[in-house]
């Protein structure tokens, strides 16, 4: 029933992801200045796969449902999801991925850190990672077959850096979200064709800028910014070093299925 407020149709639950992560936390932020956490709405922790199976079954039976939502994922390729306006700005209008590295890792590791530094794609090059990967194939034969497609792409990262010979050990940490899967594999497998010997560790959020400002990794490619990761980016600064900007026009907020009518903004949820 569209006429019924949507609160007690879905026991006031907001489903979301890993607890470490910043659309966690910026959702907690979101309930608290929205108004929502004292009309008793909640925001349950899970995991991306347990959300978007969630979100799969409430759309195959049209039933209403709220998430945190991100795009570049292929949730949005897969569902109608639109995000919900969110006019207090929390969650800020658009986001960046940068690529955060150990320091002095320009020094020790001049070809890896070229590389690191000129890492650059677009959402769509990412989706195509994400959708084989969703689709069942393993993650380092979706980078190998995404790095094939697009030579043209590999080659502009790579120009001029000739393959090292001494095997030097490289670290990438990651969360395992499909997006970082997705970077990190791809990262990795270009490393490999230069010669190094690489590491790639999935961890939680925290952890992951922990490893990179105590040198125990070498580098990350999971900055969302100047949002999403934002807090671990304070906590750290001076700890490492942003290479600046591998992915431009990421978005974070709460999304539901487009058959929901009536709901177009967080503030929707107080009616
Ligand atoms: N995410 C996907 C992450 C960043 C990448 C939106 C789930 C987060 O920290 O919330």
């Amino acid at each position: 029933n569209p006429k019924e407020s949507l609160g007690p149709q879905i026991n006031y639950t907001i489903t979301g992801i890993d607890a470490g992560a910043g659309i966690m936390s910026t959702t907690d932020k979101a309930l608290t200045e929205y108004g929502l956490t004292k009309k008793n709405w909640q925001l349950q922790t899970s995991s991306t796969a347990a959300m978007t199976s969630t979100l799969d079954k409430a759309i195959k039976h049209k039933q209403p449902i709220v998430i945190t939502g991100w795009q570049p994922h292929w949730m949005f390729t897969k569902y109608k999801l639109k995000f919900l306006k969110d006019p207090k700005n929390v969650y800020g209008k658009s986001e960046n991925i940068h690529t955060i590295t150990r320091l002095g890792l320009k020094k020790d590791m001049p070809t890896a850190y070229t590389l690191l530094d000129r890492f650059y794609w677009t959402p769509s090059d990412m989706s195509q990672v994400m959708l084989q990967v969703n689709g069942g194939t393993d993650p380092e034969v979706a980078a190998k077959n995404w790095i094939k497609k697009n030579p043209d792409k590999v080659a502009k990262w790579t120009k001029g850096l000739k393959p090292i010979t001494n095997h030097k050990k490289i670290k990438l940490t990651y969360v395992a979200w499909d997006s970082e899967i997705a970077s990190t594999n791809v990262v990795a497998q270009v490393l490999k064709q230069l010669g190094y010997d690489v590491t790639i560790q999935a961890m939680e959020l925290q952890p992951v800028w922990a490893s990179v400002a105590t040198k125990a990794a070498d580098a990350q490619l999971c900055a969302w910014l100047p949002n999403t990761s934002g807090k671990y980016y304070k906590d750290y600064k001076g700890q490492f070093e942003d290479l600046g900007v591998n992915l431009k026009g990421a978005r974070v907020g709460l999304a539901v299925p487009t058959y929901m009518t009536s709901v177009n903004s967080i503030e929707d949820l107080l009616k």
